[in-house]
């Protein structure tokens, strides 16, 4: 890669900004200058990137002056808010919120299974949502091999998916809860610590979180097919980082467990973890700051012709935000894409 971007982190202040400022370190992204941006509030903090140190400015409307590439994860209002001012100021935005995720106009990618998606961008591209990221890098695989007709997934979701202060407070919780004082539940709406929330994001008419509901439409958009049927039911639990999934999978031909191992073992971004005579399985306290998908427990469903069961587990905040940001960032690069049509 010769040329340089100028580059902007937006929300730099945040649980996943600074993991974009970790990843674009780790990975020597090629940018020629990086200006980190955030809320009024936290303007003027120091944050630092490949042992350099960079004041946070505000993000405004004419802030994105000269940027050719923003990566955004700042909540969906302000991407709402300051996505089309970057666009107009001919910077490329890649958003991590949901705001953007099912517009027609936007792209919804997953470099390791619909890159040529980018290929259409009119300068907004979404990051999907976490939960959804790591599923399809374990599906695509299976799909392109035997067509799948139906998932049904439970998630168990770390906190750090819901930003630093929802961390703050699992952790208050448990110190409270350890030396016997009450707890404060502020973030989210009961006790996580040592407890379970069917409950992520708002609940909808139908009874589902707006969570789930990602999860199902999400994965239409990214397969680029109508016929996969998603039912979810997401779960938060007491972990800081790592979401864990649990797939039962239907798909049209046949796939046995040795299958569906040889086909994840060769796929890109997945690493496959599955020994039971050793009691080795993912977990999330190892897939914390890993770049994979880990799957493990593949099983047959003896209940249905065509079934399996997984379990498959990423950390969040990487593959579910930063890293896969920035991965599409990369691979508009590759592409020649790093431009406003
Ligand atoms: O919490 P907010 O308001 O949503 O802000 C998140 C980031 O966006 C910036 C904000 O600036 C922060 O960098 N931001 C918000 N409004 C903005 C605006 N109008 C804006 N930038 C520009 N214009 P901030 O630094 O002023 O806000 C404070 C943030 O600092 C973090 N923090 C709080 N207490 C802290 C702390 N950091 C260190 N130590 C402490 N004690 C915290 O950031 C706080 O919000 P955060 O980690 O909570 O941000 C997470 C946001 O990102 C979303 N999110 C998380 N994962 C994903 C995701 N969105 C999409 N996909 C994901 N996978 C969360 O929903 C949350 O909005
Ligand atoms: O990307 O875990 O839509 O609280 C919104 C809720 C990210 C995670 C999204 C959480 C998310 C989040």
């Amino acid at each position: 890669m010769s040329k340089e971007f100028v580059v902007a982190v937006c929300g730099a202040t945040g649980a996943v900004g600074q993991e974009m400022l970790s990843v674009l370190e780790q990975r020597d992204f090629p940018y020629s200058k990086l200006v980190p941006m955030a809320s009024a509030r936290s303007a003027g903090k120091k944050v630092d990137c490949k042992g350099e140190e960079y004041t946070v400015i505000e993000m405004t409307e004419d802030a994105f002056e000269g940027v050719d590439i923003a990566l955004f994860s700042a909540g969906g209002s302000t991407s709402e808010k300051f996505a089309p001012c970057a666009v107009k100021s001919g910077c490329v935005v890649v958003d991590n919120s949901s705001a953007w995720r099912m517009n027609d106009e936007c792209p919804l990618v997953v470099p390791e299974v619909n890159p040529h998606d980018l290929d259409w961008h009119k300068g907004i591209i979404a990051n999907p949502n976490c939960s959804t990221i790591q599923m399809m890098v374990a599906l695509k695989p299976l799909h392109d091999e035997a067509r799948i007709k139906r998932v049904v997934v439970s998630t168990y979701q770390a906190v750090s998916g819901t930003g630093q202060k929802a961390i703050e407070e699992l952790e208050n919780q448990v110190r409270r809860l350890m030396s016997g004082q009450p707890v404060v539940a502020d973030v989210y709406p009961y006790q996580i610590a040592f407890n379970c929330l069917p409950h992520i994001d708002v609940f909808m008419d139908n009874g589902y979180t707006k969570e789930e509901m990602k999860m199902v439409n999400e994965t239409v958009k990214i397969m680029g097919d109508p016929t996969i049927k998603v039912t979810a039911t997401c779960v938060r639990v007491p972990v800081f980082y790592g979401h864990s999934e649990s797939l039962n999978i239907e798909t049209e031909e046949k796939l046995t467990a040795a299958d569906v191992r040889t086909i994840l073992a060769k796929a890109p971004g997945i690493i496959v973890e599955d020994y039971p005579e050793k009691k080795a399985y993912p977990m999330a306290i190892n897939a914390a700051g890993e770049d994979a998908t880990f799957v493990g427990r593949i099983r047959e469903d003896e209940t249905i012709e065509n079934g399996i069961n997984m379990w498959i587990v990423s950390d969040n905040i990487r593959k579910g935000a930063a890293l896969n940001t920035i991965q599409i960032a990369e691979t508009l690069i590759e592409r020649d894409l790093v431009r406003v049509p």
